[in-house]
């Protein structure tokens, strides 16, 4: 972690996690807090994490529903339509509890009615089509009276008031509830279509009507990725200094062992027995591995809050070169799963956004001072290094500016890379394969690994980074399916 001025000030607070979903209390009668799921979201999650969405498990979801009477109310009106053709069959609303397996094409709309108390559904592709959503009219009274749950294989967000969803693309699949939960005056004004569209690569998550979409989590695991305590990361930023002890519970350590031989990377913990670093440092196979979790002084060891497990798989991504530095992405699997504390947990994986003029930061115990050379990957090098992590807040470039600054390098900077820099600050040898975030919608998401970078903070070079939504489908489609 370089820094023009060395300002490394000690940054003392432990801070806990306010507000993260996992640290919700239990058991009890209590008011609902914002954004927290009702039972039956919480039924509706249940379901959808039991079924994998592939037509072999046709109908489960609804079946699953049924079981917990959520998808019982049928309006007569909607019950009524079922099986009958409209005039305008491509064009058809949906009945409530159904499950549809849509072709390209295909359109249904989910309308809320005055008198509708619930009422769910579930879309899918059949297979060779993804799913665009459009709320075209969205007015509904306060989320304690009613609310809109919208969920696709990978997150789930709850919208009320006159904030809906924005358009939604490239989903496989998307599970809508409607719910009033009291009495309201307005009258609800709810219409969204679901269209089949030709698979066209667009990312995963739920938009929150504000452009990109917040985090992409692995299947099943609920919101728990991408929360940090209050204050971590932005406010501070001048210069790279000291993080806050469990500011950046995502942070790992992976220390490489090659016949006695060690070096070190960073890492970002994405589920409990899966963690990204960058290909380049994992490449050889003869490599014993293990990741530092929670841990964050290097030169007094916290026994009580670090989590030292080995790696018992290494993940490079197919299309890595070590010539170029192209696709430098690799997953490592622990032998163990991590426990989620207050200072270790999970990072999103990010939405497919440009992020350009964002701040981001990047973490890590690389150097804090390095040489104009062109810096080698190499993950350890001698020279100053830290002993507690380092943060960097960083903004994200011009892509074309970083792309045109490569242009003459053997490591070329492609649309797969994102770039981020600021005077006087970057990431450094020793910090390689660690995570470049930003906050997105409250959530923490991956947008980066440090990859590469001409020198470290030299005018004109931005620092490199593998752009993690390019590699969102091979990350979730390599997380074993129940690892969360
Ligand atoms: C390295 O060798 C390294 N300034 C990481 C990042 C950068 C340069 C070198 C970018 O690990």
């Amino acid at each position: 972690m370089r820094t023009w001025l060395l300002l490394v000030v000690a940054f003392t607070s432990v801070c806990g996690r306010p507000g993260s979903p996992r640290d919700a209390g239990q058991g009890g009668v209590r008011k609902r807090e914002f954004g927290e799921l009702t039972e039956l979201g919480k039924i509706f999650r249940r379901c959808r994490d039991k079924t994998t969405p592939d037509l072999s498990a046709k109908d489960g979801l609804a079946r699953c529903l049924r079981k917990h009477r959520v998808a019982e109310e049928r309006s007569g009106r909607e019950g009524a339509k079922k099986g009958r053709k409209s005039k305008n069959s491509h064009k058809k609303a949906v009945t409530c509890g159904e499950t549809y397996y849509m072709k390209t094409g295909e359109k249904r709309i989910f309308r809320v009615r005055a008198n509708m108390k619930v009422c769910a559904i579930f879309v899918h592709g059949d297979g060779r089509t993804d799913l665009e959503m459009n709320c075209k009219t969205f007015a509904l009274s306060a989320c304690r009276k009613e609310y809109f749950f919208v969920q696709d294989q990978t997150s789930e967000k709850q919208f009320c008031g006159n904030k809906g969803p924005g358009k939604m693309t490239g989903r496989r699949a998307l599970y809508l509830l409607y719910e009033r939960l009291r009495r309201r005056r307005r009258r609800p004004r709810l219409w969204c279509s679901i269209e089949g569209v030709e698979p066209g690569g667009a990312g995963s998550g739920v938009d929150d009507g504000h452009g990109a979409s917040p985090g992409v989590q692995a299947q099943g695991c609920g919101n728990v990725c991408g929360q940090a305590p209050a204050g971590a990361g932005a406010s501070r930023i001048v210069g790279g200094e000291e993080a806050g002890v469990g500011e950046y519970p995502w942070m790992a350590r992976v220390e490489i062992s090659l016949g006695g031989v060690g070096m070190a990377c960073g890492g970002a913990i994405v589920t409990t027995t899966h963690v990204v670093t960058a290909s380049h440092c994992v490449d050889n196979e003869f490599l014993e591995i293990t990741v530092k979790a929670g841990l964050h002084d290097l030169s007094s060891y916290q026994e009580n809050t670090t989590q030292v497990i080995k790696a018992k798989q290494v993940l490079q991504h197919p299309m890595f070169s070590p010539m170029t530095s192209a696709n430098d992405i690799a997953l490592l699997t622990l032998e163990a799963p991590l426990r989620w504390t207050a200072g270790v947990g999970p990072v999103c994986l990010p939405p497919d956004a440009g992020f350009e003029g964002r701040v981001a930061v990047v973490t890590g115990w690389g150097s804090l001072g390095a040489g104009e050379d062109f810096a080698l990957r190499a993950c350890l090098r001698a020279g100053p290094h830290p002993t507690k992590l380092n943060e960097v807040a960083v903004t994200i470039t011009d892509q074309e500016m970083c792309e045109e600054a490569y242009s003459s390098s053997v490591f070329s900077v492609t649309d797969k890379h994102i770039c981020a820099a600021a005077s006087g600050k970057d990431a450094c040898q020793g910090d390689s394969g660690g995570p470049l975030v930003l906050k997105e919608n409250g959530t923490w998401v991956l947008i980066g690994i440090v990859s590469f970078g001409r020198g470290c903070a030299l005018k004109g070079f931005p620092g490199v980074y593998t752009r993690v939504s390019s590699y969102d489908t091979w990350l979730l489609n390599s997380i074993a399916s129940g690892a969360c």
